[in-house]
């Protein structure tokens, strides 16, 4: 049994965090392919901010519950739901549903579906204990990865799994990835390193250091002290074979461009608010470089970056701290100051 009411973050209008109010809202009712997930716990990601803020050219349903990275059970299936049943343990992701008949659904590619809906963005999302996913798009999670481990690889981790497998870096060649320290970034060095990869991990200060240096990134380069291009580039012996911008920065696409290895990829992942891809068309033309855009992961991506997590290859770092503090997490977002990911407990 569950409630008719529940709490939960909501804004009304873009700004900052003091617009995110916690109201009492009703508890949703699952349609025909859906089910109702009992939040129990929720990553906050950057892209959550951007919602907030208000920094992308598409339209974010206003009012809003934010939020796309939960774990919880299925407490109600609608009547055309076969794969779910009440009691499963569940992801709930930013891809909430797709068409399904498109020509990109039909290929797997249905992160370009063009109906594609996305939870906390064009559909209410996780800060609420009660959320709506389509059953076809929540991801089940094994027996063996608790809930609170489970919600940061919703979005982060798929994310970044894709954007690797993406890049083409092969085993024993280099993959840079700024903004390393952070949500993304941190499970970016975790999956990379398991598919035998180096890494060069970009981000500042000694707590992200130590974050990445613990799952052994081979270099380090601090943004705010180190020549972020001559640096790489030495280290690599001349660029790394691909790159995945996980950076906030619009700075870092500039960097990425200027250290890209001849012939190797650049991902674009992270998204600043009106930031444009500034490269110089000669070299990136006579360099033969490669820039491809990677918007999170389909079913199967999210089905095997989560085995990487059940067979204890990558293990998410995170805080667990209240869900009223949502507001608080923002503000630390915003300067740069989380290592890893922060997880709110909607219990709390
Ligand atoms: O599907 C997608 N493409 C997708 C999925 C999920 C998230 C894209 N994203 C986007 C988010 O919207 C956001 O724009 O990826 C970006 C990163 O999300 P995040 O990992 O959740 O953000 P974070 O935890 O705040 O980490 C950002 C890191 O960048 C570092 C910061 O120190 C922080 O650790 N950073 C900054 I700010 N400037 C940097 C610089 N110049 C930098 N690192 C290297 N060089
Ligand atoms: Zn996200």
């Amino acid at each position: 049994t569950f409630p008719d009411k529940q709490t939960a973050a909501v804004f009304h209008k873009h700004g900052g965090p003091e617009n995110v109010k916690f109201e009492e809202v009703p508890v949703g009712e699952p349609g025909e392919d859906q089910v109702l997930v009992n939040i129990k716990y929720t990553g906050v990601c950057h892209t959550d901010l951007h919602a907030l803020q208000g920094d992308w050219p598409l339209d974010v349903k206003l009012p809003l519950i934010g939020g796309h990275e939960g774990a919880g059970v299925v407490v109600k299936v609608g009547r055309g739901v076969n794969r779910l049943k009440i009691g499963d343990r569940v992801g709930v992701k930013w891809m909430n549903s797709s068409c399904g008949n498109c020509e990109y659904c039909m290929k797997g590619d249905e992160t370009i579906c063009p109906q594609i809906q996305l939870s906390g963005y064009t559909v209410d999302g996780t800060f609420q204990h009660y959320a709506i996913a389509n059953a076809t798009h929540a991801t089940l999670i094994p027996e063996s990865v608790p809930l609170e481990v489970a919600a940061p690889v919703m979005c982060a981790g798929i994310t970044v799994y894709r954007a690797l497998k993406e890049s083409g870096v092969g085993p024993g060649q280099w993959v840079c990835i700024p903004g390393a320290g952070g949500g993304l970034g941190h499970l970016a060095v975790q999956y990379a390193k398991a598919m035998a990869m180096r890494v060069v991990a970009i981000d500042s200060g000694e707590d992200k250091k130590e974050l990445v240096s613990s799952f052994n990134a081979d270099v380090f380069v601090d943004f705010k002290t180190d020549d972020v291009v001559e640096v790489v580039k030495e280290k690599t012996g001349g660029g790394a074979h691909g790159t995945l911008v996980l950076s906030t920065s619009p700075k870092s696409y500039e960097q990425a461009a200027s250290f890209a290895r001849p012939g190797s990829t650049m991902i674009t992942v992270a998204m600043p608010a009106g930031a444009k891809l500034g490269a110089d068309i000669f070299w990136l033309t006579v360099k033969q470089l490669k820039v491809c855009g990677s918007h999170v992961g389909s079913r199967l991506d999210s089905v095997e970056a989560m085995d990487y997590l059940a067979r204890g290859l990558v293990k998410p770092f995170y805080k667990v701290q209240p869900f009223s503090t949502l507001p608080e997490v923002y503000n630390l977002m915003h300067e740069g100051k989380i290592a890893g990911r922060i997880v709110l407990d909607l219990s709390k």
